[in-house]
């Protein structure tokens, strides 16, 4: 068991009277020897209602070990992207950043100013000039600010809403 989230169920985790499971990269409530395994709240978002997605700052994110997700597997289970580094937490897993969150959801990083197609934490002309550059269909460009799969003129009215300083 490898990534994975063993939480709020006590009194124990982990039963295991005649085997000797490996456990790894997991964080289990009460702790569980193996490397990378910690016992820390996960900061599920609302747990009482089931949502499990980490909150921000929980200690499962950039927290698990990137060699023990499939090769297939490049999504998490909303189908978002399996791998994301979240600059705001300390990769404390395995591998190659971005490193994989333990659990079934990966803690998606909010993009505050899409609008800023450079990323100089600025919206100018650069910006427009570089969706100019990339006008057209695409998929998952920075120049498509509204996320529609294409770069066109509601791009560059997206760009002109938010002139100025990113906030
Ligand atoms: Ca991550
Ligand atoms: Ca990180
Ligand atoms: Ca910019
Ligand atoms: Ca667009």
């Amino acid at each position: 068991m490898t990534n994975c989230i063993l939480w709020g169920d006590t009194p124990d985790e982990i039963y295991d009277d005649y085997s000797s499971p490996v456990v790894t990269y997991c964080d289990v409530q009460g702790g569980y020897s193996g490397e990378g395994n910690i016992d820390a709240d996960p900061l599920f978002v609302a747990p009482g209602s089931g949502d499990c997605h980490l909150g921000a700052g929980s200690p499962c994110i950039d927290a698990g070990d990137n060699t023990a997700v499939p090769y297939c597997i490049s999504t998490d289970l909303d189908g978002n992207p399996r791998f994301v580094d979240d600059p705001d937490t300390e990769d404390t897993g395995y591998g190659d950043p971005p490193i994989v969150d333990m659990g079934a959801y990966e803690f998606q990083v909010e993009d505050d100013c899409p609008a800023d197609v450079n990323g100089d934490d600025t919206v100018n002309i650069d910006d427009l000039f570089q969706i100019l550059g990339a006008w057209g269909p695409c998929e998952d460009c920075p120049e498509d600010v509204n996320d529609d799969g294409k770069v066109n003129i509601d791009d560059i009215f997206a760009v002109l809403g938010a002139w100025g300083p990113c906030p």
